[in-house]
């Protein structure tokens, strides 16, 4: 009885499996037949039924069906697959006028843009790259700046202290020093990075780039860095912008000056960018202090420099008319895909 319940469900299981049209359809059947709880499975189960020295015999029957049926089903899916295939590649045509497709391309952020620029004209002239850690330790950013400990200058620049020793450097005039004590003179270099302060506004973010510049020489005065920066503006904003000097106090340099440049945005008239002065500061600059050559090696009665460091951020909104300093730090799309 059970043996020929078994040899009608081979029967059907066949009959199914050759007139299945899709791999689809053909495992539909096979979980029909053979699956978990599938037919022939539950033939398997019924063994009970009968006595017990038929069931070996009969369950070495029902397997060895089911290893026939799995043969077949491989046969006849690996068939189903070919012709699938062909039917699909039949079908299929290629239109080569199609356009590809697009994916986005990253650009250059304005600020690496601007330092470039900015590199790139100082090399013109001599100048070469350095770089120096993020993390300074005091001695770099302060002391051997002619900065003293527990001096009121230090209040300048509002800092991020990392412990008693170590701050994220505030400037990038760390790097004239790092550079003085192992280079020999005369040199020319210039330093962009990244620097450090407590500072935040439309034109003050608490992280911003630098681009330091130190020339050594035998012969070097306040014309020379004039003359320099001059250069240095005009080539990248044009001939036409304007630029002044105005007297100011660094502990590093002596003299010292702020350079302001003609404000972008309202053109000199005044502005809530410019705070209505109509002028819009990149950058310090002056003599570098004979401290702060004795201090890093160097003999101040043999040799003389000027220094300069300006603020990128402040170069970049003048270059391309921008109102406010956040939206370099802000990771807006519709801000970054103009440049
Ligand atoms: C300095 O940092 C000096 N190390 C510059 C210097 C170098 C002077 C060599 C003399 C010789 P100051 O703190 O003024 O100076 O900063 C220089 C420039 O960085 C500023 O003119 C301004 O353009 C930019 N800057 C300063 N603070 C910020 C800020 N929070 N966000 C964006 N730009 C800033």
């Amino acid at each position: 009885m059970l043996q020929q319940k078994l040899q009608e469900i081979y029967d059907n299981a066949v009959k199914s499996f050759l007139s299945s049209k899709s791999r689809t359809e053909l495992y539909d059947f096979k979980v029909k037949y053979m699956g978990k709880n599938g037919e022939l499975t539950a033939l398997m189960k019924s063994l009970v039924e009968l006595p017990k020295e038929e069931r070996p015999q009969f369950g070495q029957l029902v397997n060895e069906k089911k290893s026939d049926l799995e043969l077949k089903y491989s046969e006849i899916e690996s068939n189903l697959a070919k012709s699938e295939l062909a039917e699909k590649i039949k079908n299929e045509t290629v239109d080569l006028s199609m356009p590809g497709p697009f994916s986005d391309s990253g650009g250059r952020h304005p600020i690496d843009l601007v330092i470039n620029e900015m590199i790139d004209i100082l090399t013109r002239i001599g100048f070469s790259v350095r770089t120096g850690p993020m993390i300074e330790h005091d001695k770099y950013n302060f002391e051997a700046l002619n900065f003293p400990k527990d001096h009121p200058a230090r209040d300048m620049q509002d800092t991020f202290y990392i412990d008693d020793e170590h701050v994220l450097r505030t400037h990038t005039s760390p790097i004239q020093v790092r550079t003085l004590e192992k280079e020999n003179l005369p040199l020319r270099i210039l330093a962009p990075g990244s620097v450090f302060r407590c500072d935040s506004d439309i034109t003050h973010s608490p992280n911003f780039y630098q681009v330091e510049g130190l020339w050594v020489d035998k012969k070097v005065s306040m014309a020379h860095l004039k003359g320099v920066i001059a250069f240095f503006v005009k080539s990248l904003f044009g001939e036409k912008m304007q630029i002044r000097f105005r007297p100011s106090f660094f502990p590093f340099t002596e003299p010292s000056a702020e350079v302001d440049c003609t404000c972008p945005i309202c053109v000199g008239k005044g502005c809530r960018v410019c705070k209505n002065t109509g002028w819009i500061e990149i950058g310090g600059c002056g003599l570098v202090n004979p401290n702060v050559l004795k201090l890093s090696g160097v003999n101040p009665d043999e040799w003389q420099g000027f220094a300069f460091g300006f603020g990128v951020e402040r170069m970049a909104m003048i270059r391309y008319g921008i109102s406010d300093i956040r939206l370099f730090s802000e990771n807006d799309l519709r801000f970054l895909e103009q440049f």
